[in-house]
């Protein structure tokens, strides 16, 4: 991992240690959710593991209290930064009523909750790009200088909905954030028999837009090129295209047996190579915070888990009279 002073970023100690926390809540609500998942208790799990500091970092990076974020199914990392709570994500993982996500009517992965102004996305992948451009669209008609950040994987980059966003979004000059966590995976296919060019970062030029390839491994890489890109975006210049490099430290979900396809050694590099370990070796290294502190982060944010993994197993499910609510307009809304 690179050594980037967060000094030099314009970060404090506490900015640091705040991003450690919000990676660490993301860690260990996916670790529960696979317990929860083995035990028969949710019905299934994508995890962001492998992915956090990716996420992290590119959350922190962007204005939480003003842009929006088109995330996909891993970015537990991201919405947690934009303000969904471990609660919120537990009554999605247990499909309860008070999801706030979709009311317990999607699959889990599926965020959306409009006061934090994280868009609602499609299972089908990639759709969210068009989505993250239309609303970027939005924003420069009404005048806001928001940002519109939209993610996704390596894999799903070569579907239409991709390529045909990124190109509005370079025509226009749209002020669109696009990053795409590459995993080297999508489900069992390898990233060599994804793409024919080298990254995924060179597809940038196709569509005006800068693009650049950084370690996913690193909050404070990933944090340094997304400011950039946002930056650059409220100045009007126009979209960034951004690959983060990580592992996926799990299967590609709870339905899936990765050992059939990746090697002992593939999976293993993952692990030696985690970004929350190595995160934590940052933070000591540069006497950020000492092993005492690091634990009393640990106890608070299993605390927090155990709390949300109470309170949404004892949530009700949604009544059955319900079943057509948040399909057609009520009250206000029509
Ligand atoms: C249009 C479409 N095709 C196929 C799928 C099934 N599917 C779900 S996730 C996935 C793999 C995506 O891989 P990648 O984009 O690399 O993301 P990762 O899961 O590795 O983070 C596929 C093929 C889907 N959801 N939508
Ligand atoms: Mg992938």
């Amino acid at each position: 991992m690179e050594e980037i002073r967060y000094e030099d970023l314009g970060l404090t100690k506490e900015d640091v240690l705040a991003m450690y926390e919000t990676m660490l809540m993301a860690r260990r609500l996916d670790e529960r959710m696979w317990l929860l998942n083995r035990a028969g208790k949710i019905p299934f799990v994508i995890s962001c593991q492998g992915q956090e500091a990716a996420q992290v970092g590119a959350a922190y990076a962007l204005n939480k209290d003003k842009d929006y974020v088109a995330p996909y199914y891993r970015d537990l990392g991201v919405v947690l930064h934009f303000g969904m709570t471990a609660r919120d994500l537990m009554l999605s993982a247990f499909a309860k009523a008070e999801d706030p996500n979709s009311g317990g009517r999607q699959m889990p992965g599926h965020f959306g909750q409009k006061e934090n102004r994280i868009l609602s996305g499609s299972s089908p992948v990639t759709t969210q790009v068009p989505h993250a451009v239309g609303v970027a669209l939005a924003g420069r008609m009404s005048g806001d200088d928001f940002v519109s950040f939209v993610t996704l994987g390596e894999g799903s980059s070569n579907q239409g909905d991709f390529h045909e966003g990124a190109n509005f979004a370079g025509v226009h000059k749209l002020p669109v954030i696009i990053m795409v966590e590459n995993n080297h995976y999508a489900i069992s296919v390898p990233v060599a028999l994804q793409l024919a060019c080298e990254k995924v970062s060179d597809r940038a030029i196709g569509y005006g837009m800068p693009g650049v390839t950084v370690d996913g491994q690193n909050p404070l890489a990933v944090y340094k090129v997304v400011k950039e890109a946002a930056d650059r975006a409220r100045r009007g210049e126009g979209p960034s295209m951004i690959e983060t490099l990580t592992y996926r430290l799990t299967a590609h979900s709870s339905d899936d047996d990765q050992r059939q396809y990746r090697t002992a050694e593939d999976i293993e590099e993952g692990f030696i190579k985690d970004p929350v370990h190595l995160f934590e070796n940052y933070i000591l290294t540069n006497e950020i915070a000492t092993d005492d502190l690091l634990a009393e982060i640990n106890e608070r944010v299993m605390a927090e888990v155990n709390d949300a993994t109470e309170y949404a197993e004892a949530a009700p499910y949604a009544k059955a009279e319900d079943l057509y609510r948040y399909v057609y307009a009520e009250g206000d809304e029509v």
